[in-house]
């Protein structure tokens, strides 16, 4: 069966259960689910999870996937699926009940916040005591609530921070394989260059031309013919109408869109959602057992049951697979597991700022959601930076100009178990993150100073001008080549792997998912052919 085909009867299968409130997706008659063994479990349908599946399929590997959020794909009263930026609720956030911006305030007001009733929403933020991770919860993971960039890292980085893997091959063969899968596409320049969308970008470009700064186009998975009718009015807007953080409801590939279905089209693929994995053990036969438990989208508990697996692929993210196995090893359930696991894990480097304009430079009233454009300081040896420009979609004029800064910050965190609340526990503290603020600080002085600007004090909740107190990425806590083989087989376990950020040792010096999809390919392709 064709790919396409594939794809289209994966989606068709994500749409039934959807509208029938099932939780298990299958294009198997519906017992295949109900069996409490499977020869593969993959846990999490982020990124690398949706790769392992895809491919487990493909080799006619029978596999489950567990998701802890919900399908997002059936329109809710209003006629969305997603609930807007400008106008969040229930469904915008995990069990809150007010909802998590990361701009906290606007001129110190806390504007873009709204109380809503706890529900299975798309975007949490997991805190820790000087760090909060944001992170998607549902059937796509991350992408689901991402700006949609896709960026191939810089080679000669990319050989710094993971120099086991053999680049060459990354560049020929799975960095293309993997844009190719996810729907990677570019803005048409002509269109960038007169559209209203991307005014903030421009001035933004204008502004870094003026201190000597260099900027480059970034592709995204965001449907840019699709946004070039939202402008024209020709189509229902999406990233034109605030939509990102929690879901668009048009345009954006996400993995429900791309991966997922081709992976459920295979046959050989059913996903459970609202499942969340509560520990893993293993039988002396070899097999591991994953206590679950299953909740409704209101957060009541449906019990909890035990699924048995012969192969055991972790994609629950930098923190959910890390946490899995942390707890695995010091409960004792899994004690051979790898002293490293816990280990390098880093916040990407990120630093959000923003600057304010001068009243006669309006950064525009109808911004796209979907950054297209960011400032590479990537070469400077001393303040290395790469800066997405990134929009405020407010739907009102603010002359603000808002930036998420990728920095090459040396400084690691580490996880570690804490048994009295059975969760991991971050080690980081706010001053690791001074780095990240000095190289953005020297970058946007610069900027400021050829602009006679300022920065703006007004948006993080206090009157700080850099966020570093939370991340969008998550990196590290099972690196490839220490808590894990070369190819992500956890060191201690036999068939058990990691295919998430949590392999990547806290940096990739660009934003991060076409990195963590690359290289869930070369794994899996080599697991497939010497562990199967
Ligand atoms: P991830 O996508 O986080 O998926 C993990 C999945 O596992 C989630 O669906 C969880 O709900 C699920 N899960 C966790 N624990 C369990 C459990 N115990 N049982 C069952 N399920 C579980 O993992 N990156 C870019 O490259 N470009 C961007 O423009 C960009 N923008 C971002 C904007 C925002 C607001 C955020 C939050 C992130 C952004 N990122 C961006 C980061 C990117 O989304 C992230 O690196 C990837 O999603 C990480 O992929 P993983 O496969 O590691």
């Amino acid at each position: 069966m064709s790919f396409t085909r594939r794809r289209m009867l994966g989606l068709a299968a994500l749409q039934t259960a959807a509208a029938l409130g099932i939780g298990t997706v299958s294009t198997r008659p519906a017992k295949a689910a109900e069996r409490s063994y499977v020869p593969a479990v993959v846990v999490g349908s982020g990124y690398g999870s949706a790769v392992t599946a895809l491919r487990l399929g493909e080799a006619g590997v029978s596999t489950l996937m567990l998701e802890m959020g919900r399908s997002w794909n059936t329109a809710a009263d209003d006629g969305t699926i997603f609930s807007s930026m400008l106008t969040p609720d229930h469904r915008s956030m995990w069990f809150r009940n007010r909802t998590e911006a990361p701009l906290a305030s606007f001129l110190w007001l806390d504007l873009a916040n709204r109380d809503i009733k706890p529900f299975a929403g798309v975007l949490d933020k997991v805190h820790f005591d000087e760090m909060s991770v944001y992170t998607g919860r549902g059937v796509g993971g991350g992408s689901l609530v991402n700006g949609g960039m896709a960026v191939t890292p810089r080679r000669d980085y990319f050989e710094q921070i993971l120099p086991q893997v053999d680049a060459e091959q990354m560049y020929a063969r799975y960095f293309p394989r993997a844009n190719r899968m996810l729907g990677t596409n570019s803005v048409d320049r002509s269109w960038f260059e007169q559209c209203e969308s991307y005014r903030y970008a421009r001035l933004s470009r204008q502004q870094a031309g003026a201190a000597g700064f260099r900027t480059a186009f970034v592709p995204n998975v965001y449907d840019f013919d699709y946004m070039r009718r939202e402008e024209a009015g020709e189509v229902p807007k999406s990233a034109l109408a605030s939509e990102v953080i929690y879901g668009n409801n048009h345009g954006k590939r996400s993995l429900d869109k791309s991966y997922i279905p081709a992976a459920l089209g295979t046959g050989n693929v059913t996903l459970q959602t609202l499942t969340q994995v509560r520990s893993v053990r293993r039988e002396p036969g070899g097999n591991y057992v994953l206590t679950i438990e299953r909740i409704d989208e209101l957060g009541e508990s449906r019990g909890t049951s035990e699924i048995a697996c012969k192969h055991l692929f972790l994609g629950a993210g930098s923190v959910g697979s890390t946490e899995l196995l942390l707890r695995a090893r010091e409960t004792g359930a899994l004690p051979e597991l790898s002293d490293a696991i816990g280990e390098q894990w880093g916040n990407n480097g990120n630093v959000m700022l923003g600057r304010a304009n001068h009243p006669w430079n309006a950064t525009g009233m109808v911004q796209s959601g979907m950054p297209s454009l960011g400032i590479d300081n990537w070469d400077d040896p001393v303040n290395p930076v790469f800066a997405e420009i990134a929009p405020v979609p407010a739907g009102v004029e603010t002359f603000a100009s808002l930036y998420l800064a990728i920095t090459r910050n040396p400084e690691r965190g580490r996880f570690v178990y804490d048994a009295a609340s059975d969760s991991a526990k971050l080690r980081w503290t706010e001053s690791q993150t001074q780095p990240s603020i000095d190289a953005a600080k020297a970058v946007f002085d610069r900027i400021n100073r050829a602009n006679g600007t300022a920065y703006r004090h007004d948006l993080f909740g206090d009157d700080r001008a850099f966020e570093s107190r939370f991340t969008y990425h998550p990196l590290g806590g099972c690196v490839l080549g220490h808590a894990t083989d070369d190819y992500g087989r956890v060191r201690g376990g036999t068939n058990l792997y990691v295919t998430d950020g949590s392999l990547i040792p806290g940096s990739t010096g660009v934003n991060p998912f076409v990195t963590i999809t690359a290289l869930a390919e070369r794994n899996v392709e080599r697991v497939l052919a010497e562990d199967f």
